[in-house]
């Protein structure tokens, strides 16, 4: 297995629209392997393939306080949003050491494939909904900072620009 780069805002490969996946095969199996083992090494929540450059519908995500429960969503779709939502602060692997504030609504139903081609659909509430809807803005091109103000994201761009130069 293998860690994966994980692409820093403002990437702009972190705007490119991901299309769909097509072929259920052992490469794709490696993949999903290859971003759960960078998502743990990471200690996020979750993983979508735009973050690692590969811009097909396939995000990984484990919420679980042991660690041990791996989801894989291929091709996912929100088929339900609650009404409710709710303000939570939320972080990104690609936008190390920033948190703030966004709305999601407190649970979704999402159908998805997992790596074996097998459709189901799931429900997700609190952590699990918030960290679906995160990871499938991604999948759209879409980083949770563009929920922000105008001032706080290019205050964000700037602090990141920073660091990367600093870093390089
Ligand atoms: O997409 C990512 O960068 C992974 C995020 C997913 C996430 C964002 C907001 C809320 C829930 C999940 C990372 O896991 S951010 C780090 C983190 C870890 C635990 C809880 C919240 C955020
Ligand atoms: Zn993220």
């Amino acid at each position: 297995m293998s860690l994966l780069n994980i692409l820093c805002y403002p990437d702009p490969r972190l705007h490119k629209v991901a299309v769909p996946v097509t072929e259920f095969d052992d490469k794709l199996r490696q993949l999903v392997a290859d971003m759960l083992e960078t998502m743990y090494k990471a200690e996020g929540v979750g993983l979508a393939a735009t973050q690692v450059n590969v811009h097909q519908r396939l995000v990984v995500m484990d919420t679980s306080e042991e660690r041990n429960q791996a989801i894989v969503l291929i091709n996912p779709e929100i088929t339900w949003y609650s009404e409710e939502r709710v303000k939570g602060e939320e972080g990104c692997l690609s936008v190390p050491g920033i948190y703030d504030g966004v709305e999601r609504a407190v649970a979704v139903r999402v159908q998805a494939a997992d790596e074996h081609g097998q459709v189901r659909e799931l429900e997700a509430k609190g952590l699990m909904a918030v960290c679906v809807q995160h990871e499938l803005d991604h999948l759209m091109g879409k980083v949770f900072v563009e929920y922000l103000s105008p001032l706080k994201r290019n205050r964000i761009k700037t602090k990141m620009l920073k660091a990367q130069k600093e870093a390089a």
